[in-house]
This record gives C-alpha cells, structure tokens and sequence, in this order.
C-alpha cells in the first residue's frame, strides 16, 4: 500500500533505527539526519516517514505530508543557522537519486553556484 514501509529501503530501516544515522530533528511526520556523503558543511537530509519514491509521488497522495517535508527543510536550516541554503530533491537515476525514499538534501555553509552540476 502506498506510504507503507518498504523491506529493501534504507531510508525506511533509519526511520525504524535498523541502519544508524546522526538525526537532527524529528517529527511525527518526518526525520532529518546528516548525509553520509556531506556535499557541503551542512548537508542534512529531511524523509517523511511514510515510504514514497519521489517528490511528485508524496504530493499526489499526501500533500499535507508534503508540506510537512518543506517546513522541516525550513526548521532544519534555521536550526544549522543557514542563512543562505539548497533544497534539492532529485528525482530519477538520470538526476542522481540513488535512494528511492523521497529526500530534501539542503545544502548550506559554502557558496551554491547556479545553474547546479
Ligand atoms: O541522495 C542520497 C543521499 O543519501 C546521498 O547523498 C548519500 C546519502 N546516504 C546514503 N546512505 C546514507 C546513510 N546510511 N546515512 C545518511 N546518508 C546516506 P540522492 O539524491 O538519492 O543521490
């Protein structure tokens, strides 16, 4: 069923704290941990609890949720002090995501060029 955990998904065993990560904030709805791979000095990721694969998939059935992961992208950058800050949600491999639990990168602590790699 949609949202519900997925056996093979590492982002669902940190959810249920079956793989270990350095959480920085919490919520009923989501969770937010350090990257593993820091792109920038801070480099935190925000999941909904619920399993989606993408954004667009946990905007169409759970837009409230959805919000939720904006708002905790917010709280997380004012939580690390950013002043200035990167959400990224990449979406498909051709994009760069290689987990497929739907994931907030925000990036902050170092200058962001645009347009992004
Ligand atoms: O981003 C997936 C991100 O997930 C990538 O930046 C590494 C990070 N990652 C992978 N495994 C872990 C663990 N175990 N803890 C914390 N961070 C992790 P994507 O947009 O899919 O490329």
């Amino acid at each position: 069923m949609a949202g519900e955990p997925q056996a093979d998904c590492l982002f669902c065993k940190i959810v249920a704290g079956e793989v270990p990560a350095t959480v920085v904030r919490r919520t009923e709805t989501t969770v937010a941990f350090r990257d593993i791979n820091p792109q920038a000095p801070t480099h935190v990721l925000v999941i909904p609890k619920a399993h989606y694969p993408n954004a667009a998939s946990l905007a169409a059935a759970e837009p409230l949720l959805a919000a939720d992961l904006l708002r905790e992208a917010g709280e997380v950058a004012a939580q690390e002090k950013a002043e200035a800050y990167r959400i990224v949600l990449n979406t498909g491999s051709g994009a760069g995501q290689t987990v497929f639990h739907v994931h907030a990168h925000i990036l902050a602590g170092r200058g962001l060029e645009w347009p992004p790699g």
